[in-house]
């Protein structure tokens, strides 16, 4: 396993579509492995493969509290299938734009299709955190991060912020 640098805004690579993953091989079960000791260590309750420069549709998940046992989970090629009427606000945090939240409207309720770990097709209806955090993940993984959803002039004083910072930074 190794951990990954993530990407902070405003890298381009955020940006890109990723690329469906063709077979369940070797270098996506590393891929895998990689991303969940990222995710853990910085830490997140999700992960895109791009956020770690990877433009594949691979998305790692942990929604368990700090005191319940881990609960993993992987969603391969995931895609949405459904969305319900009902909208539902959640405060959003991005591991690649850090120290930043904005309230977020999205469906309170999807349903999505993914491959798992044996490449099996699944199906998933979600509410609550874990449709946010599908949503938010299959956003990155077609280049849109949550700041797209705030207002433009939200969205732009945060960019400004993170284009600084990178100058400085070199
Ligand atoms: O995709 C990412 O950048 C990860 C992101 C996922 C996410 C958070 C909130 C709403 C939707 C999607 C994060 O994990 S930010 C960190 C975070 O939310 C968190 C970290 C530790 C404990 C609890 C939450
Ligand atoms: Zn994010």
């Amino acid at each position: 396993m190794a951990l990954r640098e993530i990407l902070i805004l405003p890298d381009k690579r955020l940006r890109k579509v990723s690329e469906p993953v063709k077979k369940i091989d070797a270098g996506v079960r590393k891929l895998i492995e990689d991303m969940f000791e990222t995710m853990y260590e910085a830490p997140g309750i999700g992960l895109a493969a791009v956020q770690i420069g990877t433009s594949k549709r691979v998305v790692t998940m942990d929604l368990a509290k700090k005191e319940e046992p881990k609960s993993p989970q992987v969603f391969i090629n995931p895609e949405i299938v459904w969305t319900s009427d009902e909208t539902a606000i959640y405060e959003e945090g991005c591991l690649s734009i850090p120290e930043t939240y904005g309230d977020v409207e999205r469906p309170a309720q999807v349903k999505v299709k993914y491959l798992d770990l044996e490449g099996a097709q699944r199906d998933i209806e979600a509410n609550g955190l874990l449709a946010t955090c599908l949503q938010h993940e299959i956003d990155h993984l077609n280049g849109i991060l949550f700041i797209d959803h705030l207002s433009k002039l939200k969205r732009d004083r945060i960019i400004k912020k993170f284009t600084k910072a990178a100058k400085r930074a070199g």
